[in-house]
């Protein structure tokens, strides 16, 4: 099973333009608790590069286009975030990265919990170690 699950966001257009709507327990499979977005990205700088151990995520660019990389620990996939309709569902307990970020980039992320550091496991050898495979 792959582990790229996408959300699409059916966008509400009409001739003055689109709005999508997100809804936690809706169409976010989660209670929305914090909303955060990434922008101003450096050419070539990669961010993420960590897991959380139960916080799970929705992340959607809503302009621009960057490259995220997903890791479970046994298969790593990349999936291109390229749509303000198109959400990809970061689970808790797999590794993270994002690349290649265009300079309009926007990442929009809603996420299921307010913010907590003792949440990051942001050391790839202690990931791979709670997922049993060191
Ligand atoms: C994730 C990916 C997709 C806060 O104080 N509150 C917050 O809600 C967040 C998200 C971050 N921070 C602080 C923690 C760091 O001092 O902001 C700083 C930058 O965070 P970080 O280096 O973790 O940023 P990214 O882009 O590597 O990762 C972020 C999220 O932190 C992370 O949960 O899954 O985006």
């Amino acid at each position: 099973m792959s582990l790229i699950k996408l959300i699409d966001f059916p966008p509400l257009g009409d001739e003055r333009g689109s709005l999508v709507a997100v809804e936690g327990n809706k169409n976010i499979p989660f209670d929305i608790k914090r909303v955060y977005y990434i922008f101003g990205t450096q050419k070539d700088i990669a961010r993420g590069f960590h897991a959380h151990k139960e916080l799970n995520q929705v992340a959607v660019c809503i302009t621009g286009k960057c490259r995220m990389i997903l890791d479970n620990g046994n298969t790593k996939e990349n999936v291109w975030m390229d749509s303000a309709t198109k959400g990809v569902l970061i689970e808790d307990m797999v590794w993270h990265e994002m690349h290649d970020f265009s300079d309009d980039c926007v990442l929009l992320v809603l996420a299921s919990e307010q913010y907590d550091e003792s949440d990051y496991i942001r050391d790839y050898v202690d990931f791979l170690k709670e997922k049993g495979k060191l």
